[in-house]
């Protein structure tokens, strides 16, 4: 028995950003530290996901949660007891073989991943230290660059346009602080011509406006003049990036564009991708093509990859061997890395390894569905991922996160770096002109 020896593991139900249910659990060790953590949702999720373990029937629309609040409260309970906190490899590999299934199903992904960050939670509590600090043991770390959603679209807003997500990037800025209030200027500025429009209707899930636009270049267009609006330089200041999370509207090589009542084959879908990363400053583009595309993701990384980050999300759902796949046929040149769709932090922490193996940008990311929960900020700046995205610029789900990563930034003080542009994964080919006047191009 140590200090870190596990003496308690307790689930509850609590409530998400869209209302429904979730698990929240507590830790508790025998050197008397807690930890605490909450399970996220998503709505647009990969099929290669861990999958939450939900009630189904009539009530609250099928997603109360009383199973995984169970599982939590029976099983892992008497599994994890007197089992060692600071082992986090060893709790998650106990979780993942009492679940025994290949997406967490039966003891639920939610209750699982919501366990195993409760416990590192707990750990970093027991050494008295933040979690990010806990996490960087000692190595120095960056603050990451934030990736804020100004429109929200998909199915985070009823399908009203086919882009999931409209989002900013500042790659100019110093600071992970100055990155906030240039993307709080864009989002005002944004709102402001929204509201001059008559298009202002409200925010989407994640708390961008809601994209009241007849189509995707619209949301595009009223990007770059907020970006303006705010006073700030579209590209090298506050550069656009996107998540097409095309998997919501693609199969089998056809992609419906609901605004546009037509279906694009692949081709045509990376040739409107390029047409657009032609027209705006776009420096990520994420799920470009449909989780089921991969011949579609590497002709769209081989194309474009040198122009902008290619994300892969639903593609990838932070798995370290679909990561290393990517990365050996050219799928990808970056990877989400969202706790839930691993399941436990131990193989989260595996797909961001597997990225950062292959040279690939790395961005933690919440969901869509959220909570209060601060986690993935710790796991940005303590694993030094480089990249955050938690969605937009309002809804206290969100600003938790933000202001979290603020807090920490304080703390670093003078010494705090700031990963910036150079985080984002895709190197520009660079040009060389030889003594001849040939032109060589090299990654
Ligand atoms: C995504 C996330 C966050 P969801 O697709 O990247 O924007 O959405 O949580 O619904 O999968
Ligand atoms: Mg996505």
């Amino acid at each position: 028995m140590t200090n870190t020896t596990i003496a308690a593991v307790h689930g509850r139900r609590v409530w998400d950003s869209r209302g429904r249910p979730t698990v929240e659990v507590d830790v508790s060790l025998r050197g008397g530290a807690t930890g605490r953590a909450i399970a996220p949702a998503g709505a647009s999720m990969g099929s290669g996901e861990a999958v939450d373990l939900r009630d189904g029937g009539k009530k609250l629309g099928g997603f109360d949660v009383g199973r995984a609040v169970a599982s939590v409260n029976g099983e892992m309970e008497q599994a994890l007891i007197g089992q060692d906190a600071a082992d986090q490899a060893a709790i998650d590999a106990i979780m993942i073989a009492r679940d025994g299934t290949a997406n967490k199903a039966r003891l639920g992904g939610n209750a699982i991943v919501a366990t195993s960050m409760a416990v590192l939670h707990a750990a970093a509590a027991a050494a008295k230290v933040p979690l990010w600090m806990h996490l960087a043991q000692g190595r120095k770390v960056r603050l990451p660059l934030p990736e804020i959603q100004i429109f929200g679209g998909g199915a985070h807003a009823a399908r009203r346009v086919d882009v999931q997500d409209f989002m900013v990037m500042c790659p100019g800025a110093a600071s992970f602080a100055q990155a906030i209030e240039w993307t709080a200027e864009v989002y005002l500025a944004a709102g402001s011509l929204m509201k001059q429009a008559g298009k202002l209707q409200g925010v989407a899930d994640e708390g961008g406006y809601w994209p009241a636009f007849t189509s995707n270049e619209e949301a595009l267009d009223t990007l770059v003049r907020a970006i303006e609006r705010a006073g700030l330089e579209p590209g090298p200041q506050v550069a656009i990036s996107l998540d097409v999370a095309a998997s919501e509207f693609g199969k089998n090589g056809r992609y419906a564009l609901a605004l546009d009542d037509r279906a694009l084959g692949t081709d045509e879908m990376i040739a409107m991708l390029g047409r657009w990363l032609d027209t705006y400053p776009i420096v990520s583009i994420e799920d470009p093509l449909a989780e089921d595309d991969a011949a579609g993701f590497r002709a769209f990384t081989a194309a474009y990859g040198d122009r902008c980050q290619v994300i892969g999300d639903d593609f990838l759902v932070t798995n370290a061997a679909r990561v290393a796949e990517a990365a050996a046929s050219g799928a990808a040149t970056a990877v989400l890395i969202k706790p839930n769709q691993a399941g436990t932090v131990t193989e989260t922490r595996a797909a961001l390894d597997a990225g950062r193996q292959a040279r690939f940008g790395t961005i933690v990311s919440a969901r869509s569905g959220e909570t209060e929960d601060t986690t993935v900020v710790h796991l940005a700046v303590g694993w030094d991922a480089g990249q955050l995205k938690v969605g937009s610029f309002s809804r206290s789900e969100r600003m938790a996160k933000w202001n979290e990563c603020l807090r920490i930034e304080e703390a670093i003080g003078p010494d705090a770096s700031f990963a910036g542009g150079a985080a984002l994964g895709f190197r520009p080919v660079q040009k060389k002109v030889t003594n001849d006047g040939l032109e060589s191009t090299s990654v």
